[in-house]
């Protein structure tokens, strides 16, 4: 049996019950099939493929706090420290109850190639806990990001691990941890990223993730020949992601015409409002049923099993940008039939592997999370670095810095496919540039 099929049969046996990481490592280890083949004893001698597949560090951990009526609630923290090769562990934290350890290593071995692509010194992890923010008040919040910082405290560090946001986990969350870290340790350090501009946060990072989607969306359109200018776009999520990719979108002259949240859809003829959106969803975490009651020209669709939302919309670009698995090959199918011919992930996995192949046999350019997604982790690394020199950058410094890391990023992968001759494949050329980095830091730092 090859090296690859090997070591991904390795990690189902290890890793039962675990299928959103079984399926990230199959991507991955498809697209590395042809750099493993061609050199496969010195990477099966090296072991290098079970390396990078268990991560360095497993942290689990309780998670006590007390809710407003005096119920001591227990909630499951996790912090998979996955790879640090090429630099500190950095990656977000998500606060959801679908949590478990597997949704956290999938998103933490996606985290090592992405921080690689960025080109910036940054390994990969991630954390998070099975807790619900929604309809929580801020006293809750608060109790439970101080229990779960009380124990996260002491496996993290500027030079150490670095977390940030991921879903449910936005500035208020950051600030909240951030100062019961700082309390226990006491220490000012940029041991968090995505921190408020008042102590240490780097302007853009808020946006960055959606603008950099739109970046990167823009470049790999203006190699094939297209313009994002005029575009009509679907998007999903009306979080972080979402909310940013929808400005720039239209910054850029293209129109969003959808959002979606966990309950329901919007459509909007007239393109996306979005300060609306941002007054809904930012200020008073609403539901998007608010944002049709304020806005005529926009259908609200309640949630339903079996059907397909935003991707039954007619678009030219589609953004998937909630979580992962939301677009699957009944979606797929959905979205070439109306003639969509870009797809970049804005979510981490959005796409399952059978509509990613669906889409890319059918012409449609598609480019993956890890690639199109790094704008955020990008900014974060750039706010690590005004950290450690105790200064900060004005927003066009940062704005210019993101839009360059993510072009540099498309180049990248796009030589990587074509120089091993998948020509147009972005899912190949992403995991391979990332990987090759990444190993070769890790052959020359020996048997670790
Ligand atoms: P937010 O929590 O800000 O927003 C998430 C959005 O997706 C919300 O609208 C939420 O609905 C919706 N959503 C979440 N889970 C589900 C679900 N299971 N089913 C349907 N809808 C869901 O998170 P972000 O915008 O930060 O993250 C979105 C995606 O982008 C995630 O995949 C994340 O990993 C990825 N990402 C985030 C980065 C960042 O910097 N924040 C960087 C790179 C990737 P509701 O409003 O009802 O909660
Ligand atoms: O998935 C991601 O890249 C993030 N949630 C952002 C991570 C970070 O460290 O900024």
């Amino acid at each position: 049996m090859s090296y690859v099929d090997e070591v991904y049969e390795l990690v189902v046996a290890k890793n039962p019950a675990q299928p959103e990481f079984h399926q990230a490592v199959k991507e991955v280890l498809e697209s590395l099939r042809v750099v493993i083949e061609a050199d496969e004893e010195a990477y099966r001698k090296e072991a290098l493929l079970e390396r990078l597949t268990v991560p360095e560090r497993i942290v689990q951990f309780r998670v006590p706090w007390v809710d407003d009526k005096g119920q001591v609630q227990v909630n499951n923290g996790f912090r998979v420290q996955f790879n640090s090769a090429i630099g500190p562990y950095k990656g977000g934290l998500r606060f959801h109850p679908s949590v478990n350890l597997g949704i956290i290593k999938f998103l933490g071995f996606e985290q090592i190639f992405k921080n690689s692509l960025t080109g910036l010194p940054i390994g990969g992890g991630k954390g998070g806990c099975d807790f619900d923010p929604k309809g929580k008040s801020d006293r809750e919040v608060m109790a439970f990001c101080q229990s779960f910082m009380t124990e996260l405290y002491r496996h993290i560090g500027a030079d150490t691990d670095v977390p940030a946001g991921d879903i449910g986990v936005g500035g208020r969350e950051i600030g909240f941890m951030f100062g019961q870290y700082k309390r226990i340790r006491n220490q000012y350090e940029g041991v968090l990223t995505g921190k408020g501009l008042t102590y240490g946060g780097s302007l853009a990072r808020t946006e960055a993730t959606g603008y950099g989607l739109l970046y990167l969306t823009e470049e790999m359109l203006k190699c094939n020949g297209k313009d994002i200018a005029g575009k009509t776009i679907a998007v999903s999520g009306a979080g972080n992601v979402a909310i940013y990719a929808i400005q720039k979108a239209q910054q850029l002259g293209a129109k969003p015409v959808t959002c979606s949240d966990s309950t329901g859809w919007i459509y909007d003829a007239e393109g996306i409002d979005v300060a609306l959106l941002k007054e809904v969803k930012e200020v008073k975490r609403a539901r998007l049923t608010e944002y049709a009651a304020a806005r005529p020209s926009a259908e609200y669709h309640e949630k339903k099993a079996g059907e397909h939302g935003v991707w039954t919309v007619k678009c030219d670009i589609a953004l998937p940008c909630a979580t992962q698995n939301e677009l699957d090959l009944e979606d797929a199918k959905a979205l070439v039939a109306n003639g969509c011919f870009a797809v970049a992930e804005g979510a981490n996995m959005p796409t399952t592997l059978e509509a990613t192949e669906y889409l890319q046999k059918n012409g449609v350019l598609f480019c993956p999370g890890k690639a199109s997604n790094a704008g955020g982790v990008a900014t974060s690394a750039l706010e690590m670095s005004q950290n450690s020199e105790r200064l900060s950058w004005t927003f066009e410094e940062v704005d210019s810095k993101l839009q360059q890391i993510m072009v540099n990023i498309f180049h990248n992968l796009d030589e990587a496919s074509k120089k091993y001759g998948m020509e147009g494949d972005y899912v190949a050329g992403a995991n391979i540039a990332g990987f090759l980095k990444v190993a070769t830091a890790m052959k020359a730092q020996g048997v670790c």
